[in-house]
């Protein structure tokens, strides 16, 4: 389950006095990293079909908004969006199946990677269009506001999805209605195989400020710092003072999809990466933890090994039942 905002909040000084915090959030992210190593291996196995995109080096942005929004919140993500569902709630096993394509899964194994769902827990939906996630967020956010409810809404998305309409005509929209929404922007360099400065223009910040609505962008090395920048931002929005943009730097450490050779990208670009790996970051902060540390990293293992197990000795969908649980 994720860690509670309540609990996050108990300190708010030196980093020693944070560690429980650290030692929360390094649990989500361990957890996320461990699950997408074994989609990957499996992946390249052939076990997992389709595409599958990981977000390996990226797991302090859904550890961060996962600690700090409530249990009734909403989310929207992407196409690379394993993190935000588990930091949301999801449990690995269904999640792991749903991949597998297997009946157990979190969609009945209909929607596999970029078709997570699971409504009951706030996660409206993953996303195989680009900028699609972000409209929706919208439309949940002003469901929240007709109904006077207290709940706010995240759209997670990367940065190329500043190029597409959907992101422009919603953030106009959340901005004159006042609504309760965090536009969450993973910034990850790369969109594809394109580099995010192709685009000569402003940055995704600058560009969604110039709409009106409080924009910043942060690193995303330090899970710790953007959990409190993450948690500012919702709480604003809860409070009804409207949309917030936010623009996390990070680090896509894989291909855009498993499989991408990646022959576009420098080979010296990995050199930065070990500063800027935020589950190495906290590990570094936490070495007076360390016993803990290595804990974590085994329950999440066995967690994870758990999952892959009951998924692949799960079954498929029967042939009689394959249009069961779709439209058309
Ligand atoms: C509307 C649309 N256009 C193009 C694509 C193909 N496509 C899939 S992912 C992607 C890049 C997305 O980049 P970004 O939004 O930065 O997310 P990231 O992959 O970096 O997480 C593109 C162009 C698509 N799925 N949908």
């Amino acid at each position: 389950m994720p860690t509670s905002r309540s609990a996050l909040r108990s300190q708010s000084d030196p980093d020693a006095e944070r560690s429980d915090e650290l030692l929360a959030l390094l649990r989500t992210m361990v957890r996320i990293r461990e699950f997408e190593e074994r989609v990957a291996k499996h992946f390249r196995a052939g076990n997992i079909h389709g595409f599958v995109h990981v977000s390996i080096g990226q797991e302090s942005v859904a550890a961060a908004a996962g600690a700090a929004l409530e249990a009734g919140d909403l989310i929207t993500t992407t196409h690379r969006g394993h993190g935000h569902c588990l930091a949301k709630g999801a449990q690995p096993r269904p999640m792991m199946a749903e991949l597998f394509g297997r009946s157990t899964g979190l969609c009945s194994g209909r929607g596999g990677s970029m078709h997570l769902a699971d409504a009951s827990i706030g996660i409206l939906g993953a996303n195989g269009i680009v900028g699609a996630g972000i409209p929706l967020a919208v439309g949940a956010a002003l469901a929240i506001q007709v109904r006077q409810g207290n709940e706010v809404c995240v759209a997670f998305f990367g940065e190329g999805a500043l190029h597409s309409g959907a992101f422009h005509e919603a953030v106009c929209l959340a901005v004159a209605w006042n609504l309760p929404v965090l536009f969450l922007c993973e910034s990850n360099g790369w969109a594809e195989f394109t580099r995010s400065d192709a685009w000569l223009g402003p940055r995704p910040a600058e560009r969604a400020g110039s709409y009106g609505l409080r924009s910043a962008s942060v690193s995303g090395a330090d899970v710790l710092a953007l959990f409190d920048l993450v948690s500012d931002a919702l709480g604003l929005v809860r409070e009804g003072a409207g949309p917030s943009f936010l623009e996390v730097e990070t680090v896509r450490q894989h291909g855009h999809y498993e499989g991408d050779a990646q022959p576009y990208r420098p080979k010296d670009e990995s050199d930065a990466w070990a500063n800027l790996d935020p589950i190495a970051v906290a590990k570094r902060r936490l070495q007076d933890r360390v016993p803990e540390v290595s804990e974590i990293e085994r329950e999440a293992g066995e967690e994870m090994d758990a999952a892959v197990a009951a998924a692949l000795s799960d079954p498929y969908p029967a042939a009689s039942e394959v249009l069961d649980h779709v439209y058309g």
